[in-house]
C-alpha cells in the first residue's frame, strides 16, 4: 500500500510537472483529490488493516495529501494571477480616444418654417388657433361662402366621410369656429394639415397652411397689405421686391394674389419663376360679408383681411426643393440637410 501510495504521488506530480494552465492544474486536483478519486480509495482501505499499521499509512497518506494539495494550489494562485495580468495587460483602453458621438435629430423644415411664421405673426399681437382636421361641411364650406355648386366642393377634390363631414381643405373653419365664440377686435393665424385629392411634384394629398385673419372697425386693404409686405420682409428678406395681383376667392372681396421677385433668379427670369421674375407666395383679401353674416357679425361696423399660404411651398423655395414628395418620404438623407 506504502508503495501505491509513492506511484500515485509520483503519477501526480508528473501530471503537474506537464500542466501548463491553471485549467490544467485545477484538472489534476479534481481528477486526484476528488472524494471518489484515487487517495479517497487508499483511504478506504486503511479500515481492512492491523491498528499499529493503520496509524503509520494513515499519517503517510494525509501528510502525502497535503503535500499534494500545497503544490497545486500554490500552482494555481501563481497561474491564476499571470493569466490575469495578461489579460488586462492586452485589454489596455486608450481613454485618449474621442467617444462616439450620438446621432440628433433636425428639425423638419416644415416644422421650422411654421415656427418662423408664427413668431413673425405673434410679435404683432396675432394669436396662433387650432381646430378639428375632421371638420363638418358646414364649417368647411358653407360659413366660408363656398356654395354648394362650388368646385372646390367637387369629389375630385375633398376626402369626404359620411354624415357631412370632410378632411378639412384649409384652416379657414378654425377661423370660423374662433370668430363664433368670440368678438372684435381679433388677430389670429390658424397654423396647419389640410387634405386635399391632388398628387404630383407640386401637391400632396396632405400638406399645411397658416391662414390668419385681422377684424375690428376700419381695418382696410392698406393694413392687409402693410402686415403682408412686413411679414414678407421679415420671411424672405427687406429688399425682397412684393407686388399685389387682383383674384378672386369666394370667401373674400375683393381679393388678391401676392407675388415675390423670385429668389432663385432675383427677377431675371428663370426656370422656378417660369421666366416671369416673380413667385405667387400667397393669397389675401378683405373677409367676404357673407362671412361676417354666418358668424353674426354686424359687417356695417366690423371689417378684416385675411389671407393664406402653404408652407411647403415657402420651405421649397427657401431650400431650392423643387419636388414636394420628399418631406413626407423621410429619407434620412434629405432630413439630414436642415
Ligand atoms: C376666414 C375668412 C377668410 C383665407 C384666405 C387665401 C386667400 C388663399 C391659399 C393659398 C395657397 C391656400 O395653401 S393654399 O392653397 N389661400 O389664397 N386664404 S384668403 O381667407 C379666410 C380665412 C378665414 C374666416
Amino acid at each position: 500500500m506504502k508503495e501505491s501510495l509513492e506511484i500515485l504521488e509520483r503519477e501526480i506530480m508528473n501530471g503537474f510537472k506537464a500542466a501548463r494552465s491553471a485549467v490544467d492544474i485545477d484538472n489534476l486536483k479534481k481528477k486526484y483529490l476528488a472524494r471518489k478519486g484515487p487517495l479517497a480509495a487508499l483511504i478506504k482501505e486503511l479500515a481492512g488493516l492491523p491498528a499499529e499499521e493503520r496509524r503509520i499509512l494513515g499519517e503517510a497518506i494525509n501528510e502525502a495529501k497535503k503535500r499534494i494539495e500545497g503544490v497545486l494550489d500554490d500552482a494555481l494562485a501563481t497561474l491564476r494571477g499571470a493569466e490575469k495580468s495578461e489579460r488586462l495587460g492586452k485589454e489596455r483602453l486608450d481613454v485618449t480616444l474621442p467617444g462616439r458621438s450620438l446621432p440628433s435629430g433636425r428639425i423638419h423644415p416644415v416644422t421650422s418654417v411654421t415656427s418662423e411664421i408664427e413668431d413673425i405673426f405673434t410679435s404683432l399681437g396675432f394669436e396662433i388657433a387650432e381646430g378639428p382636421e375632421v371638420e363638418l361641411d358646414y364649417y368647411n364650406f358653407e360659413a366660408l361662402n363656398i356654395p354648394k355648386d362650388h368646385p372646390a366642393r367637387d369629389m375630385q377634390d375633398t376626402f369626404y366621410l359620411s354624415g357631412g363631414v370632410c378632411l378639412r381643405t384649409h384652416t379657414s373653419p378654425v377661423q370660423i369656429r374662433v370668430m363664433e365664440k368670440r368678438r372684435p377686435p381679433l388677430r389670429v393665424i390658424a397654423p396647419g394639415t389640410v387634405y386635399r385629392r391632388d398628387s404630383d411634384i407640386t401637391h400632396t394629398p396632405m400638406f399645411h397652411q397658416v391662414e390668419g385673419f385681422m377684424v375690428d372697425e376700419g381695418v382696410s386693404f392698406s393694413a392687409l397689405k402693410g402686415v403682408l409686405t412686413h411679414f414678407l420682409h421679415r420671411l424672405f428678406g427687406e429688399d425682397t421686391g412684393v407686388r399685389f395681383r387682383p383674384s378672386f376667392f369666394p370667401f373674400t372681396e375683393p381679393s388678391a394674389e401676392v407675388d415675390i421677385r423670385c429668389v432663385m433668379c432675383a427677377g431675371k427670369g428663370c426656370r422656378v419663376c417660369k421666366g416671369s421674375g416673380w413667385l405667387e407666395i400667397l393669397g389675401c383679401g378683405m373677409i367676404h360679408p357673407n362671412v361676417f353674416k354666418s358668424v353674426d357679425y354686424d359687417y356695417g361696423r366690423y371689417s378684416g383681411f385675411a389671407f393664406g399660404l402653404g408652407i411647403e411651398r415657402i420651405a421649397m423655395l427657401k431650400h431650392g426643393i423643387d419636388d414636394i414628395r420628399l418631406f413626407f418620404e423621410n429619407d434620412i438623407r434629405f432630413l439630414r440637410q436642415f
